[in-house]
């Protein structure tokens, strides 16, 4: 017995199905925010396509900020542990969630991970998703802070192409910025898309590479921490 009649509209049963899952998951991170503030925890969770450099700024981030601040993380990927590999050469506590076919983390995967991380201690928890730029978007975390990457090598029009990442997020950060120049990246274009779709955003440009606007992304950073601790 077919579970939706042939001659039923898929769409009547899909959106209901979708709207219980991000019902669920709504509640679930708003229990892991609680949590979180009531730690005085800041919680970054960091979005973008495959490749465009998430753990690369993190590893250079957590060794920036390891003279100042415990951070730990959670990375999630289809399949492998190469991302916590990298992470945890930098002496940061971390949890890789391979989600397989789930293409993004969810409330539930982050509230299991965090509980074998352990949060006692931590300052900030940064969460990298699954490299995606669409199913991310959908599905809070429970994080204090939510940030979109875009890499130069990407085209500047992903903002455009793929909003709700970036219209959710509280700052999208241009990453590979030593690379700009090289691949011919249109810095003005690639902004003027961020406010197009997300005028209230802050605008970072960094390069893991050589180091280019650590500064100000860790300050950014270190201030998101203030607000947790009031
Ligand atoms: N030149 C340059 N290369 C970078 C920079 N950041 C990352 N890369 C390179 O870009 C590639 C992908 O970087 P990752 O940090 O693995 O990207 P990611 O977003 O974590 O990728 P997924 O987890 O697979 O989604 C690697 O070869 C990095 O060395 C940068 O600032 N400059
Ligand atoms: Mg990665």
């Amino acid at each position: 017995m077919p579970e939706v009649a042939p001659d039923a509209d898929p769409d009547r049963r899909v959106v209901p199905v979708q709207q219980a899952v991000l019902g669920k998951n709504d509640a679930m991170a708003a229990a892991l925010r609680a949590d979180f503030r009531s730690r005085g925890l800041g919680v970054v969770n960091l979005l973008s396509s495959p490749g465009s450099g998430k753990t690369a700024l993190l590893v250079r981030t957590l060794e920036e900020l390891r003279p100042h601040r415990r951070a730990g993380v959670i990375v999630g990927d289809l399949a492998t542990d190469n991302d916590a590999v990298r992470l945890r050469a930098t002496g940061a506590p971390v949890v890789q969630v391979t989600t397989g076919t789930v293409c993004h983390l969810d409330a539930a995967m982050v509230a299991r991970a965090a509980a074998e991380l352990g949060l006692d201690g931590l300052d900030l928890l940064f969460i990298e998703n699954v490299g995606n730029l669409v199913c991310p978007a959908s599905y809070d975390l429970g994080e204090g802070l939510r940030v979109a990457l875009l890499s130069v090598t990407e085209g500047e029009d992903k903002p455009l192409k793929y909003p709700k990442a970036f219209r959710t997020s509280h700052a999208a950060v241009l990453t590979k910025m030593d690379l700009a120049e090289a691949v011919g990246f249109d810095r003005e274009a690639a902004v003027a898309n961020i406010r197009n779709v997300a005028p209230e955003a802050t605008i970072l440009e960094v390069s893991a590479r050589t180091g280019l606007g650590m500064a100000g992304w860790c300050a950014y950073l270190a201030s998101h921490v203030a607000t947790r601790r009031t």
